[in-house]
């Protein structure tokens, strides 16, 4: 009697967890919409508060924080178009503002050409195809006059770092993701102004990577852009490598230009001959040397995570998925997701969560090209994570270590512009955002795809 009992408890509970694992209603996705577009407020609330004009604001301290020597309004710059896209008017129209008076671009400073890119150029332009405001398309003008000396290199491989006042450079080891993750915004640039220059210093430069590719098709991590000579043959797909291969399918997407898909498709292969790794958890990819491509080390992690949603933007789906699986054992095995992590081992290599969006990121493609329920549960459970452990009185805080869940006062613009949207969009009707007409740049701001 009693083991019929417990064998009718034990189907009534299989029967709980089957529905669950199929079905996310409707009224669930809204609710999670809700409560994603509650945090985006809290946040910018803290902001306005804390950092009003500022850069950032620090969400443990209370305190304002700027980049360089003088703010570049990093946060409303990225957050505008998380704003719109929610339709958060009065948020939208309060960064607009305060990024209409206060943005100067006359920096007598050195800055990160990568960062400036994928943030602010990026920004602006998409604040323009969204909201029509020419003012947006004359600051994104602008700056993307102010970057271009960076190019000035022997190779058209562009320096770190460019003083956006007197077009000085300076540092001259570079990587392939600062390198090559400049296509999308310059091609655009050069579609709304007519100046093809723009393009075609962008594209030079991502394809003289290419172009270094070893003799099994991998670029290393660290390159001279003076000399075009490597000097760490390291290669991987984490951060300093990562988003070169992102933008080499996008920037085929976005422009349908050939020389992209050739130097994606022979890319894409050589990485999944010599760094993908079928493991239990799911698969994941590691790092090895470039001209040999022997193992040097098993290491993935928070950063990695986006080639997912490549690929799965890509036709891969099976792939995305299977990759999809390893993203979420390494975010479910430590609290959260750790930013580097033994996959052979299943331990920790560095562990802090600075409030990366790439794994939800992966899980937002994966939903939209398999539309499987369990993506919507994979993303309820990180944005829960989040709000649980990263929340603070004044934001959302960055992770110091995954295991002790220690905060650090830390919220980076990125996660109004990525982490949030990408989460909002899991969730949300699919006419937000339609991915046959826009490209999403790798700070998450979407490009129009030109008829
Ligand atoms: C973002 O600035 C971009 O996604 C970049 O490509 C990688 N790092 C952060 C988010 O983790």
């Amino acid at each position: 009697m009693q083991r019929d009992f417990l064998a009718i408890i034990f189907f009534v509970g299989l029967l709980i967890n089957c529905a669950h694992a199929q079905s996310f209603t409707d009224q669930h996705k809204k609710e999670m919409c809700d409560s994603i577009k509650t945090a985006v407020q809290f946040a910018w609330d803290s902001y306005k508060k804390y950092a009003w004009g500022y850069d950032e604001v620090k969400p443990i301290s209370k305190q304002p924080q700027n980049w360089y020597l003088q703010s570049m309004l990093m946060t409303p710059v990225d957050a505008f178009d998380t704003f719109t896209l929610l339709g958060m008017k009065e948020e939208a129209k309060e960064a607009k503002q305060l990024i209409f008076s206060q943005l100067n671009l006359h920096l007598d400073q050195s800055v990160q050409v990568f960062e400036i890119t994928i943030r602010l150029l990026a920004a602006l332009q998409t604040a323009y195809e969204l909201d029509g405001d020419k003012q947006f398309l004359k600051l994104a003008e602008d700056l993307g006059k102010r970057l271009m000396p960076a190019f000035n290199s022997p190779t058209g491989m562009p320096f770190r770092f460019v003083n956006l006042e007197t077009g000085k450079t300076n540092d001259s080891l570079s990587n392939p993701a600062e390198i090559g993750t400049l296509t999308l915004e310059f091609g655009k640039l050069s579609q709304l102004t007519g100046d093809s220059a723009y393009y075609a210093a962008a594209k030079k430069a991502s394809l003289e990577i290419f172009k270094r590719r070893s003799k099994i098709g991998l670029p290393g991590s660290t390159i001279n852009v003076i000399t075009g000579e490597w000097t760490d043959p390291d290669s991987h797909i984490s951060g300093g490598i990562d988003s070169y291969y992102e933008y080499l399918y996008k920037a085929w997407l976005l422009f349908g230009d050939e020389d992209f898909k050739q130097a994606w498709d022979v890319e894409n292969a050589a990485v999944k001959k010599y760094c993908l790794r079928k493991e239990k958890n799911g698969w994941y990819f590691t790092h090895v040397n470039m001209n040999t491509g022997k193992e040097t080390y098993p290491y993935y992690g928070a950063l990695d995570a986006f080639y997912s949603g490549t690929l799965a933007l890509s036709g891969d789906v099976a792939s995305a998925e299977k990759i999809q699986q390893g993203n979420y054992h390494m975010w479910t095995h430590f609290n959260m997701e750790p930013e580097v992590f033994d996959f052979k081992e299943d331990t920790i290599v560095y562990p802090a969560y600075p409030l990366r969006p790439e794994n939800l990121e992966s899980c937002f493609y994966c939903f939209r090209f398999t539309h499987r329920d369990q993506y919507l549960w994979m993303g309820e459970r990180m944005v829960k994570d989040i709000f649980t452990h990263c929340k603070t009185n004044a934001g959302y805080a960055s992770i110091k270590n995954v295991k002790s869940l220690e905060q650090e006062d830390d919220m980076e613009s990125f996660f109004f512009a990525e982490t949030l949207k990408y989460a909002y969009l899991l969730f949300a009707p699919e006419e937000v955002i339609n991915l046959k007409e826009l490209v999403f740049n790798t700070e998450a701001h979407p490009l129009a795809i030109k008829k």
